[in-house]
């Protein structure tokens, strides 16, 4: 490893996989984009020749070189990367598609009418304005509501992933500005993500970021794991994703060498392929919603049988004797048994009972998706998971014990970095309110109103002022027909976005912004080891500016330009942000490069911390020393603070609660509206990976073989799902790999409502959130339960629309 820069003799760092032929490799990747250079801003200037070799570029779903022809992006991912995302490849036409927003534009009616609340929708006009007009409209705008009725009637809380850059990350930018130039703004908490998990975790374990990201890594699953059973599966497809940056795949390879040494893999999932072919997996298809029970099955055979580890629960646990009451029904007169279990789950009860013996047999590892708490009462299977662990014993030992949503992301299974990674200082919030981030249409639809939240109630604001960049609410909310009357309550509605999103249509003010590969940024994530240099790849598109030059336009009308920009141009910002890791890695005596190095090497390597463990390692090995953070300082089973607050919907401690929304004769079905395997969320989906998978340019709706006989749908059928909240069109494919009695739906298409259609507004494109419930979790938690929902289907022989999403709206010009 002599030759990886990232090392230096003697250093106890080390910094991970590379091997020599990889180091090589890398070095023949920095010679191709040694030259890439500035000046590629304006569309007129001619091309620079170092973007015909290649430019260094990271995105959330993986690292790579990329090469503009004019046309086309050519892309190579990263020479380390020994499993690049196929979501790569929806870069390659992105740039010029028709989909892209090429000029400012504002809503016809609220040019005519001035602010105020008015129904929306998606065929108004909207008329391009020079950026200049467009500037003045929202610093108007903006200082009026302001000045009226102060920062607290702005919502910035503005959720969503937005792209990779450590620099242009949007959510970033936009609270930079709202705080610095405007006194702040209504945030949101918590994310769509683990909104449940991030408010249970806390209060009976310990923080969310250690349990799931410093926690149990794939190396100790390799060496020492002999069984995992993972509650969701730990599907490739979402561990391709890291917010930040990844610049290697390492999951599938993971599971294949730690199935090949006999670590036994189970997976508990409504769907088969939750699991890679490589973890070589045993399926238990599992009723959506019913994890709990399962859960309790296995421990109340733990217990009746006497194999849980009661030494382990006496030292480290509070409330055992509470909880287990509850379960040999002394309580409440109902033994949770595997047999119960059974009725609820669909799975047998002499495969709980093995399972249950199985799991203390060797070292067993027990993992929860982020899926199961998106779900009402997702508080549940979050807690009752890492109790169950707590019985098994075997928390804190390497390889063993919990592992909050590892496998569901690529941050998890891996070491974190020994450096920390450049963030843009954000400011400070000089607004005090706030939301649980699900909680966006009740706050619209309620001002004034009442909630409870995590053990105090709070007081919905009234909100005149909406102002998006990064994120798509049409994709990540709930029960879109409602959030569309939720928005029309607003005064204006400002979104700056880099395509035509249903979020961007539905705008009064629509700002043009570049794609990541239009402009020049630092990549990084806390558990990737290297810091990548995102070059320029091809000149913006149009009219697109940058998040950060139209915020800094809108600090200068304001007043506050030197305050938000701090007199840094882009790229001084980047050496400036730089500069914290250049120092840490210098005082580690590590290779710590200047700036302009870094930009010409097209990255470097970042060391990472030892695999230690993390908290519960230390817990384990003196749980006096180092105690958990929670009020007892160990794992609580009952939580004496959770009883104090007296909610119904989530008890003192893990309880079987099902969801208030069960299937019926009306709605049979249970809608599965989980993460996209071919995209991330809504992103590029006009774009050609993604649409390669949608049949007859809709998404697909796979259905187990028996419910589509029963109902007369054959292979390629196009369908329409429907509740009473909402009904979408999708195209079906039969599929074994999914259970009866449910449908799998992906979210991410972009919602695109036929309004006039019989059933209401019908979504043509197959958007399963015109399905989903927007309700909370519970009052602990409030967080979003958008992952099941009950529905019906339906062959639909009548004609329906063909898909415009995708498409420049009818009164913006397309495209060149
Ligand atoms: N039914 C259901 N719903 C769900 C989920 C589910 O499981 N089921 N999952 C939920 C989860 S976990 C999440 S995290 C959310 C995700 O929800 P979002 O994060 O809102 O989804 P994205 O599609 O990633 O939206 C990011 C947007 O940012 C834009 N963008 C990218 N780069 C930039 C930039 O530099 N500047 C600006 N201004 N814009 C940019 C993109 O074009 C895109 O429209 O969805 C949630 N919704
Ligand atoms: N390709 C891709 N990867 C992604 C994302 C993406 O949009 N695209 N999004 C990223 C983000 S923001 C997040 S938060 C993570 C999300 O991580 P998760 O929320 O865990 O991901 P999902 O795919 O929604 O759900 C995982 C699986 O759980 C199963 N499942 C659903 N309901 C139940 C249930 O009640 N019980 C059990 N046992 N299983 C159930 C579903 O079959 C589903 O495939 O993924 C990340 N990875
Ligand atoms: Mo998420």
């Amino acid at each position: 490893m002599s030759n990886n820069p990232g090392f230096s003799k003697g250093r106890r760092l080390h910094i991970g996989l590379i091997q020599p032929r990889a180091a090589i490799l890398m070095d023949s990747f920095h010679r191709s984009t040694r030259h890439a250079g500035r000046g590629l801003a304006e569309p007129q200037m001619p091309r620079n020749p170092s973007i015909a070799a290649g430019a260094s570029h990271a995105s959330h779903w993986g690292s790579f070189s990329a090469r503009w022809d004019g046309d086309r992006v050519q892309l190579t991912p990263h020479p380390e990367d020994p499993a690049p995302s196929p979501i790569l490849g929806n870069f390659a036409d992105a740039l010029r598609h028709q989909a892209r927003i090429l000029r400012p534009m504002v809503r016809r009616g609220w040019l005519d009418h001035g602010p105020g609340p008015r129904h929306r929708d998606f065929s108004n006009d909207l008329v391009p304005v020079s950026w200049e007009t467009a500037l003045s409209l929202v610093a108007t705008e903006i200082a009026r509501v302001r000045d009226s009725y102060g920062p607290e009637a702005v919502y910035g809380g503005s959720y969503g992933w937005s792209s990779a850059g450590r620099f242009h990350h949007a959510q970033s930018q936009i609270h930079r500005f709202h705080n610095v130039v405007c006194g702040g703004y209504v945030r949101s908490v918590n994310s769509y993500s683990a909104g449940a998990s991030a408010v249970i975790l806390p209060r009976v374990m310990g923080p969310f970021e250690p349990l799931s990201r410093h926690n149990v890594t794939w190396d100790q699953i390799c060496a020492h794991t002999d069984m995992v059973l993972a509650f969701g599966g730990m599907p490739i497809k979402n561990s391709m994703i890291a917010s930040g940056g990844i610049t290697r795949h390492v999951e599938a390879d993971a599971m294949a060498r730690a199935a090949a040494r006999g670590t036994e893999f189970w997976s508990v999932s409504p769907l088969r392929d939750d699991m890679p072919e490589a973890a070589e997996a045993r399926w238990l298809p599992i009723r959506p919603g019913t994890d709990v029970a399962m859960m309790l099955g296995l421990a109340h055979t733990l217990l009746t049988e006497a194999l849980y580890d009661s030494s382990f629960v006496a030292r480290y646990c509070v409330g055992f004797e509470r909880f287990a009451s509850y379960l040999t029904g002394e309580a409440d007169g109902l033994p949770k048994s595997a047999d119960w279990a059974a009725e609820i789950t669909g799975i047998g009860a002499d495969a709980m009972r093995m399972l249950a013996r199985r799991l203390v047999e060797g070292r067993s590892l027990i993992t929860v998706a982020h899926s199961l708490q998106r779900a009402q009462f997702g508080e549940q299977p979050v807690w009752m998971a890492a109790t169950l662990a707590a019985m098994v014993g075997q928390i804190g030992l390497p390889g063993g014990g919990f592992n909050y949503a590892l496998g569901a992301m690529g941050h998890t299974g891996r070491q974190i970095n020994a450096v920390p990674i450049p963030t843009l200082p954000q400011g400070r919030n000089g607004v005090s309110t706030f939301i649980p981030v699900a909680r966006i249409a009740d706050m619209l639809l309620n001002p004034g109103g009442v909630f409870a939240f995590n053990g105090a109630t709070y007081v919905y604001p009234r909100v005149r002022l909406i102002h998006w960049a990064g994120g798509n609410p049409f994709h990540h909310h709930q029960d879109l027909n409602r959030l569309r009357r939720a928005f029309s309550e607003a005064d204006t509605i400002i979104v700056q976005e880099s395509a035509w999103t249903p979020m961007a249509r539905f705008a009064d003010i629509v700002l043009p912004v570049t794609m990541t590969l239009e402009r020049e940024d630092i990549g990084a994530a806390a558990t990737d080891p290297r810091l990548i240099a995102m070059r320029q790849v091809a000149p913006p598109i149009g009219e697109a500016r940058d998040d950060f030059v139209i915020f800094s336009a809108l600090a200068a009308r304001l007043g506050l330009e030197a305050a938000f920009t701090e007199g840094r141009s882009v790229r001084e910002w980047l050496a400036h942000l730089y500069e914290q890791t250049q120092e840490a890695l210098e005082n580690a005596g590590l290779f710590a490069p200047s700036f302009e190095e870094f930009w010409e090497r097209g990255e470097i390597p970042l060391p990472s911390a030892p695999d230690d463990g993390g908290l519960l390692r230390a817990f384990r090995a003196d749980p006096q020393a180092a105690p958990l953070p929670t009020p007892s300082g160990r794992i609580e089973i009952f939580s004496e603070t959770i009883a104090g607050f007296g909610y119904d919907d989530c008890p003192g401690h893990p309880t079987w609660l099902p969801s208030e929304e069960q299937p019926s004769a009306q709605t049979p079905l249970t809608l599965v509206a989980n993460q996209p395997a071919t995209r991330l969320h809504s992103q590029l989906d006009f774009a050609a990976h993604s649409q390669s998978h949608k049949q007859k340019g809709r998404e697909v709706v796979r259905i187990n073989p028996n419910d589509a006989l029963e109902r007369g749908i054959g292979d390629g059928d196009l369908v329409r799902l429907f509740n009473a909240r909402g009904a979408c069109v999708a195209s079906a494919r039969l599929s074994a790999d999914v259970m009866p009695g449910v449908l799998h739906l992906p979210t991410g298409a972009w919602y695109d409502p036929e309004d006039e259609a019989p059933e209401g507004p019908l979504c043509v494109h197959g958007n399963p959130n015109v399905l989903t419930r927007d309700v909370g979790t519970s009052q602990l938690a409030q967080a979003c339960c958008g992952q099941v929902t009950v529905v019906d289907i339906a062959r639909h022989d009548r004609p329906v629309r063909e898909v415009l999403a995708h498409r420049p709206p009818a009164f913006a010009e397309a495209a060149p």
